[in-house]
């Protein structure tokens, strides 16, 4: 038997660029969605750099009362506020204020190089999946390792992506980065709910168990630039077992999202049958 060669063998570079044709001919928009809250100090690089992908670059503001959403709107960006319920309502707003093909989520604190958005885009422009999460297991972390703090965070973490990789019988190795990638269609039809950090793994879990194509590519994730994260794992760890175990276990799909899983794994049986079934001469 012919050894196999290593995976890094024969995998194209990451691209530095998004080639927006996919391969039907159409041309894909981009919108870059920042969820902001007192990031005047750490929004300016982020803006300047995710600028050139984004065909839209939309920053949701979490009603700072520093000058992040004047710094956003001077760098270009279009500003809408949330409904002050927390980050997942914040990235529903954008999703729902969207106007590109696809959506990009970056954290405003420069804990997510915008340098890896083709990286995160172009396999779905290629179609080759409808939503690709950034994996900080696959691309490290500065934020995961050093305190037990987070400690927690990393061990609550792999326990809830073990628990999907073996209840839908798929290999991830991270649930809750928020740096990702979607098709604007498939966030909408997630019907997503979570109000606060939640909302990545009700995000992933539901693309899984709704039959999405769900990829990862990795992505570092930086120590955040200046200030602290808003995130207290002693504060929100009753809402992260409650919407895990809920999405995972007794969530059900309503009606129309059965409906266009169907009709999605119909399509994928006639486009097997047509790559497979010869095509008959005269
Ligand atoms: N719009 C909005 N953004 C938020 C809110 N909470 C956090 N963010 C932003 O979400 C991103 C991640 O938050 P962060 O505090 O760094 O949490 P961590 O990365 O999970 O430790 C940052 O860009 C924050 O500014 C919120 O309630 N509303
Ligand atoms: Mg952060």
């Amino acid at each position: 038997m012919t050894p196999a060669l290593p995976v890094w063998y024969t995998r194209p570079r990451r691209p530095a660029a998004i080639n927006r044709t996919g391969p039907d001919g159409r041309v894909w928009r981009v919108t870059v969605i920042v969820p902001t809250r007192n990031e005047a100090v750490n929004l300016r690089p982020v803006l300047e750099v995710a600028a050139p992908f984004a065909d839209e670059l939309l920053v949701v503001d979490g009603h700072s009362n520093d000058d992040t959403r004047q710094i956003a709107e001077a760098m270009g960006a279009t500003v809408v506020l949330d409904n002050a319920r927390g980050k997942g309502d914040a990235l529903r707003v954008g999703m729902a204020r969207a106007t590109g093909d696809v959506l990009v989520f970056v954290d405003a604190d420069g804990s997510h190089d915008p340098r890896d958005i083709p990286a995160l885009v172009q396999p779905i422009i290629d179609g080759h999946a409808d939503h690709i999460s950034g994996s900080r297991m696959l691309g490290g972390s500065d934020e995961l390792h050093a305190t037990l703090h987070q400690f927690v965070r990393l061990f609550g973490s792999q326990i809830i992506t073990l628990s999907v990789n073996y209840t839908q019988n798929v290999r991830l190795t991270d649930c809750q980065n928020g740096f990702r990638a979607i098709r604007r269609d498939v966030a909408l039809a997630l019907g997503l709910q979570e109000n606060i950090t939640t909302i990545e793994q009700e995000m992933v879990i539901k693309t899984v168990r709704l039959g999405y194509r769900l990829g990862e590519v990795a992505t570092h994730e930086y120590v955040r630039a200046n200030g602290e994260s808003n995130f207290r794992v002693l504060d929100v760890w009753p809402r992260y077992v409650r919407s895990w175990l809920y999405y995972l276990l007794l969530w059900r799909p309503h009606r129309a999202q059965i409906e266009a899983l169907t009709q999605r794994r119909k399509d994928a049986e006639t486009n097997a049958l047509a790559v497979s079934t010869p095509k008959q001469k005269g």
